[in-house]
Parts: structure tokens; sequence; C-alpha cells
């Protein structure tokens, strides 16, 4: 990677990987793009274009802009939000997608994308979910992660895309608040057991799911972009994970450093639902043995981090 185009790089992941990108290649050669503005570190911190991913042609007069040779597209509805909208999370989620493919195609430049652990359904093995099984989600954020894996696979194959992509887990982080995912509540409570030593879990207790501490994730996308391609067996998409918890664990965890903190539950059905059909555990070893990822913060050191930095700020 070189130059490097960013869609969604205000986002959840985008704004932080922006700032970590532009570290490593240089402010310049990292192009934040996103449909609104703002004043975060990212926006700010080199070159930006206001781009709706929907807009094919203003995403492509961008790229060939800079000139980039790698398209990170990360641009997209989380599953609740997907949920409560499906269709509008279709149009944006596959029509961006395809837009994002299409400019890496024609620039020639590599292509990286996330999925997610949304793209397992019930009918999936739950515990230590393999990387290669059945895919059948029940959600449209689900089926959009799934036909994106495909869709990046067919770019590889059909035009030689070099396509890489990475099935996240729940991210975690204390840069910037999530929105619209059913993974948040691992991120909310840390923010309300500093701001009010108690929070009420809309994920009920023993819903087990995998998690991820955000520098590790970021670090993955780096590690799997800079990876030898002659080493890879998969491409879309890598399972990774860090840890799997449940409510009660991260409590106990903060109750280690916040005595008094209280967690109670009010359980919300649609993000349940969503959770449930989710794995409780993935395997990750292809993606170590492939490109050897591995992750350094457990739920332990995430917590420390998370409880300090948001002291801070
Ligand atoms: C969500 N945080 O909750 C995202 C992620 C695995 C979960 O895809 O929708």
């Amino acid at each position: 990677m070189k130059r490097i185009m960013i869609t969604g790089a205000l986002g959840q992941i985008g704004s932080e990987l922006t700032v970590k990108l532009r570290e490593i290649y240089g402010a310049d050669q990292v192009i934040a793009t996103d449909i609104r503005k703002n004043e975060t570190e990212a926006a700010l911190s080199g070159p930006f274009e206001m781009v709706d991913v929907t807009d094919a042609r203003t995403m492509l007069e961008v790229a060939k802009k800079y000139n980039v040779d790698s398209v990170i597209h990360m641009a997209a509805l989380l599953s609740a939000t997907a949920e409560a909208n499906p269709v509008f999370a279709w149009n944006l989620n596959m029509g961006g997608l395809m837009n994002a493919l299409e400019t890496a195609r024609e620039l020639k430049a590599q292509f990286f994308t996330p999925s997610s652990i949304g793209a397992f359904g019930p009918s999936t093995p739950k515990d230590r979910t393999p990387q290669d099984t059945i895919h059948r989600p029940t959600t449209m954020y689900g089926v959009n992660k799934v036909a994106g894996e495909l869709l990046s696979d067919y770019y590889f194959h059909k035009f030689g895309v070099d396509t890489r992509g990475l099935r996240f887990p729940g991210l975690i982080s204390y840069v910037t608040p999530p929105g619209g995912g059913t993974t948040d509540y691992a991120v909310e409570i840390y923010y309300e057991a500093v701001k009010n030593g108690k929070y009420t879990s809309y994920i009920d207790k023993g819903t087990y799911m995998d998690m991820m501490y955000m520098p590790d994730a970021l670090d993955a996308i780096v590690q799997l972009m800079e990876a030898d391609p002659s080493k890879l067996k998969h491409r879309n998409s890598f399972n990774v994970t860090a840890m799997s918890f449940e409510p009660e664990q991260i409590a106990a965890e903060i109750r280690k450093h916040i005595p008094h903190f209280e967690i109670s539950y009010k359980v919300d059905p649609i993000r349940q639902s969503i959770a449930d059909s989710w794995p409780n555990s993935i395997d990750d070893s292809a993606a170590v043995e492939e490109w050897g990822f591995k992750a350094n913060f457990d739920l332990g050191k995430m917590t420390e981090n998370m409880l300090d930095k948001l002291k801070q700020k």
C-alpha cells in the first residue's frame, strides 16, 4: 500500500484507521473520504474528500485525482441499524461495495473491506466456528456481509483485483463511540462505568460474543494488507478474534477497577435475537497460519486500558 483511499473514514473503525495509516504511510498518502465532514483528527490530519459511496462517479473521480493504489472500503450500516432499515441497508452496503470494487478494478488497486461474525447464522456451528462453514445469516447485515465476501472473492478470481477481508468480532474503542451495532453494549458499559458506576445492558447475561480491542483490529488490517499474497489460501474473509465473553464477565473485570460497579439488564429483543444468531466463539487459525495474526489485548488488558483512557477523556 502506498497511496490509500478510505471510505467511511469518520466511522468507528475508519476514524482510527485513518490516523494509524497516516502515521505509517505519511499523512498525504492517505485520502480520507466520508459522506460528511467533522473536526476530528481523521478529517483534519490529511487530505479529505466528501464521498457518498452510492455515487460511483464521484468515488472514481477522487480515486483518480489522487491516483490511489489501495481502496479501503469501511462505509456501511451496522447490524441493528441495517435490521431497522433493510432496503436502505442493502442499497448502501451492497451499492457502496460494488462501487468501491469497481473503483479498485479500474485503478488496478489493492482492496480491503471488513466482514463480520455477523456473516454466520443460527445453523453455523456456534463454538470455535470454523473458517470454512455454513453461512445462513438471518439478518440483513449478515446477508450483506456474506454477499460482500462472495463479491470480493469474485473480483479476485474474475478480474484479478487483490481483494482481502477480515471477519471482525465486536470492536471496542475509547475514541469513536460506535453507532448501530449489536456488540456496542461492550463499549457503552465502559463509558457508563466511568460516568455513573453502573450500566443497564440490552444484551442478556450468558450471551457470549467474540470481541477485539480496536488497536488489534487496526494492526490486523495493516498486517493482512502487507501479507505475502502467495501465502493466502483465503481472502474474503478471515476469521479474527481476541476474546469471547458475556456481560457478567466484562462487569466482573470492570469491578476490579471500579469496585462498586453494578450491571443490570433490560434486554432489547431485536439486538438479543441478532446476538443469539451469531457464534459464541470463532476459530481464527487460518489467519494465524496464513499471515501470522496475533491479538495483544485480552479482556483484562483491554479493560485496564479502556478505563484509563476514558478517565483521561
Ligand atoms: C455490529 N459491531 O454489532 C458490529 C459488528 C460483530 C459485530 O459487526 O453490528
